[in-house]
């Protein structure tokens, strides 16, 4: 997909940015958003902003110069805001910004009715390809097209943001350019072993024995397999929702299985709800039927009600697209 000349435009010709992700940042949100506002200062960019309204995770504090990110924009107008891995301003967690103009790079599949809103009308560029397998190769479309030349910073932020949303080069978004562009982030200074490292191998003991408990609560029927978490085994581990960012990927893993459901408990009475597709089922469907979104084979909705009603609710829905599918 082409970038538009509009985006590289907006970037040259601005000189101050807002530059923010998604709420509950993930490598994607934060590794782009780094590596973008790190691009912009080798072009001579001096006024950058990058803003997460949620702190970034323990586990991602390797990313470089993750320490410049803030919680608050600064009480003055910008020139363009950036969202990135997100397309609406309710993702990133603000009300709204005081900038001038309006820029997405994403790769989430836009709503339906997206096109015709009024923050759509609005934007000034975008660069919006859900066939992309993570925002951090968007940012690597433009940061190429703009000709900056990368350093090690950029490209270990860059690689991790597609080894995540890849898993690991394993996912179906696992494309040719994905691990084309692996390949120059390496070349680039990017060093898997020690991100791997960080990523995969450094998981939090309170983490693993929340899944240790949550991991005995695992089924499976029909086609489906599940797990939950209880503010009761959150309350035992001292572990919190972060720590149980991956957990889905688990059922996902059993043999046979086409979808997998996490359920986390999140209030008395209202579960947050993680959904996996091993490729046939469209799980964004189902997570936006409940008022949720995602993309294809990975989404995720809130459902209020007790573990069994919200199970019951789903499992519906679930065995339905199955049949469709
Ligand atoms: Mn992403």
């Amino acid at each position: 997909m082409k970038i538009s000349s509009k985006l590289l435009n907006l970037i040259k010709q601005s000189k101050s940015f807002l530059i923010v992700g998604h709420i509950n940042p993930e490598a994607d949100s934060l590794g782009s958003s780094l590596a973008l506002s790190l691009g912009l200062r080798k072009l001579g960019k001096k006024d950058i902003c990058v803003l997460s309204r949620d702190p970034v995770p323990e586990t991602l504090m390797f990313l470089p110069s993750s320490r410049i990110v803030r919680p608050k924009p600064p009480a003055r107008e910008f020139d363009v805001v950036f969202l990135l891995d997100c397309n609406e301003v309710k993702r990133t967690g603000f009300e709204g910004f005081r900038a001038k103009k309006t820029a997405v790079i994403d790769h989430h599949v836009l709503p339906a009715d997206a096109a015709a809103s009024e923050f759509y009308k609005s934007l000034s560029a975008s660069l919006i390809d859900p066939g992309a397998a993570a925002a951090g190769l968007l940012v690597y479309r433009v940061l190429t097209a703009l000709e900056v030349p990368l350093d090690k910073d950029i490209a270990t932020n860059l690689y991790t943001a597609i080894l995540t949303d890849t898993g690991g080069f394993r996912y179906s978004n696992a494309s040719s350019e994905s691990l084309k562009t692996a390949a120059h982030l390496v070349d680039a200074g990017a060093k898997p072993w020690d991100i791997s490292k960080e990523v995969y191998e450094s998981i939090p003991f309170k983490s693993l024995k929340l899944l240790g408990l949550s991991l005995a609560t695992l089924e499976r029927k029909d086609g489906m397999a599940w797990i939950n978490t209880t503010k009761h085994m959150f309350g035992k581990t001292g572990a919190t929702s972060e720590d149980s960012e991956d957990f889905v990927d688990f059922p996902r893993k059993v043999k046979d299985v086409e979808v997998a459901i996490f359920f986390r408990q999140d209030g008395e009475k209202s579960f947050k709800l993680s959904l996996r597709s091993k490729g046939r089922v469209d799980v964004q469907k189902i997570a936006k039927s409940f008022g949720g979104g995602g993309h294809v084979a990975a989404a995720g909705c809130k459902i209020n009600g007790t573990l069994k009603e919200v199970q019951d609710k789903v499992f519906k829905v679930v065995k339905k697209a199955m049949k469709e599918s």
